[in-house]
């Protein structure tokens, strides 16, 4: 039996501040620019958001490095600005949570600090240091950001660890005054009455503690070594559950965990009721095809998508409940990983709106896809921002590519795909600000925008709307029981939502090519559908079909 809780009948939406909206036109978006658009957000039905990092940081990561963890990035604007920026979102119904970056901090933050400045500060043991060998690295890990994941500090002629950007700092989680000054910055933040967190790589915070060397290079371009001594390190899950004791079990929150690289069955131990240490996580492996990863040139095929998504919704158990995402902050728009036909964008963007509102589990819609955003494209090397795009042209360059090749693939697989301004009119910078934003606007804002899709009921906007509402007003689509029809069909996805109350049918053709439908419904029962006028008998490209079979 599923225990009914507010963070499995919310709708969420994940918004990337420095991206969102400009108000006082530097460029850079800030949180009096959402509070702006909460009227926005509500109107979509939106009662859950998540905030990407706000806090004071030198935006190596943009503001995955934070530098002071109860000050709020000054780009961004000031602690009053957040109390009323919380006030104005509780106001209108909707819960905030935040984003938790405690596997490291910034170099800059007071900690480490203090930390490097000698070996017996009480600082040290904050972070990972280590003796280098025959004066090299400790180890043979490699950082997310390419290079090693070591930085050389020849006062104390240790090195510090860092496993994402050099200016990200691992926090040493094995030492206990570390862990309780995390817990008491936590509660600080859920006193303001915020309602829980997003947790950043939280699965990476315990690190074998020999730190052996790594065997593998995980995916080749992204490629990083070691990640199999951290991704579920000996002490993760009696960190989790002293870290939820000493914090969010105290508060009515909820608490979600980015954790890659975990599988199902890994995932349930962090998830399950009875470990009591996070509520949900998300999992990455349905945002890249099997063998394939961000940077790699391939048409994404929607029948794996089917397949990830049937295992998460019949295998995860009633005692573990999904998170249902299909984009963020750190993958290309997933539009444009499907089809590169524009005259498919709509379809497409609804059909990823479908499998996001009418599966079980709560799901997180990111700024920009409830109108079909798609990737930036950014043509010249100048345009990107993004740590991670830069330094992967570096390692690609140097790795004998040519600069054209090494130019397309991060085209392809760039964050900075999903993280250019969020589109609201036709206007200059499209209407995100007066003044040239810090990272360029793509092109496609004329035609896909807020201001367009509001005044059209076909649009994109107007999909997400009905759906979320369809969602609110039926439970049966929070806690109703998902039963796939005719799994085994190829470029055909297929399934009920059913419970005492109510049935809904969803039929959806994965491809672009025309296909027979698997049941002929009474046509009167149909709901929504991302084709208006469609023949009966066959399923248009990417069509979709909602049917409420019976509503007792
Ligand atoms: O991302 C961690 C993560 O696993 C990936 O999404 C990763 O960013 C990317 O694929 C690089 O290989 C989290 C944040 O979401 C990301 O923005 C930060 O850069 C990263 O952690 C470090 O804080
Ligand atoms: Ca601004």
């Amino acid at each position: 039996e599923i225990k009914p809780t507010w963070w499995k009948e919310a709708v969420a939406y994940q918004i990337y501040p420095r991206s969102f909206k400009d108000s006082n036109q530097d460029g850079i978006g800030d949180l009096c620019g959402i509070i702006e658009k909460l009227d926005y957000l509500q109107e979509l039905g939106i009662n859950l958001i998540w905030l990407s990092p706000i806090y004071d940081s030198p935006n190596d990561d943009n503001g995955y490095d934070i530098r002071d963890y109860k000050k709020i990035m000054q780009e961004f604007g000031t602690m009053q600005d957040f109390d009323r920026l919380l006030l104005e979102t509780h106001k209108r119904g909707i819960r905030l949570i935040m984003d938790l970056v405690i596997n490291h901090t910034s170099d800059e933050h007071k900690w480490f600090v203090e930390s490097s400045k000698s070996k017996d500060n009480p600082y040290r043991e904050y972070y990972i240091w280590e003796k280098g060998k025959n004066g090299k690295e400790p180890n043979n890990w490699t950082s997310f950001f390419s290079g090693p994941a070591w930085n050389y500090d020849y006062k104390t002629n240790e090195w510090s660890m860092h496993i994402w950007s050099k200016k990200q700092m691992d926090l040493n989680w094995n030492y206990k005054p570390m862990r309780n000054d995390l817990y008491e910055m936590i509660n600080w933040w859920l006193d303001k009455g915020i309602d829980g967190f997003r947790l950043d790589v939280i699965n990476f915070i315990s690190k074998e503690s020999q730190l052996p060397d790594g065997h593998t290079m995980i995916e080749e371009l992204i490629g990083v070594c070691g990640v199999e001594n951290y991704a579920f390190g000996p002490h993760v899950h009696s960190y989790l559950q002293e870290l939820n004791k000493n914090t969010f079990s105290n508060y009515d929150v909820v608490t979600v965990g980015e954790t890659p690289g975990l599988g199902l069955n890994t995932s349930k131990y962090f998830t399950h009721e009875s470990r009591e240490e996070l509520n949900m996580i998300f999992n990455f492996e349905h945002m890249d095809n099997p063998g394939k990863d961000r940077f790699d040139d391939y048409q994404y095929d929607l029948n794996i998508l089917k397949k990830q998504l049937v295992k998460w919704q019949m295998d995860y158990g009633n005692s573990c409940w999904n998170s249902l995402f299909l984009e963020n902050h750190d993958f290309p728009r997933m539009i444009s990983k499907i089809t590169n036909e524009s005259k498919y964008y709509g379809v497409v963007g609804k059909l990823l709106a479908t499998l996001l509102l009418t599966l079980k589990g709560t799901p997180f819609i990111y700024q920009g896809q409830e109108i079909g955003m798609i990737n930036a494209g950014f043509d010249l090397l100048e345009e990107y921002r993004d740590v991670e795009s830069i330094n992967m042209y570096d390692k690609l360059i140097k790795k004998g590519m040519t600069k054209e090749e090494a130019l397309r693939r991060i085209k392809i697989g760039s964050r900075d795909n999903a993280r250019v301004p969020m589109q609201w009119s036709s206007n200059n910078f499209a209407g995100f600000s007066d003044v040239n934003p810090w990272i360029g606007v793509s092109q496609n804002y004329k035609t896909i925008n807020v201001k367009s899709q509001l005044k059209d009921n076909n649009s994109v906007y107007h999909f997400y709307k009905s759906l979320v509402e369809y969602r609110k007003g039926y439970k049966t689509l929070v806690y109703g029981d998902f039963i796939p029809y005719k799994l085994n069909k190829k470029n055909r996805f297929a399934y009920y939502r059913k419970d005492n109350e109510s049935t809904f049918y969803i039929e959806i053709n994965l491809c672009s090519a025309k296909q027979k439908r698997l049941k002929e419904i009474d046509p009167t029962k149909l709901l929504l559908s991302n084709y208006i006028n469609h023949i009966t008998d066959f399923l248009e490209p990417y069509e979709v079909d909602i049917y409420m079979l019976n509503n007792h």
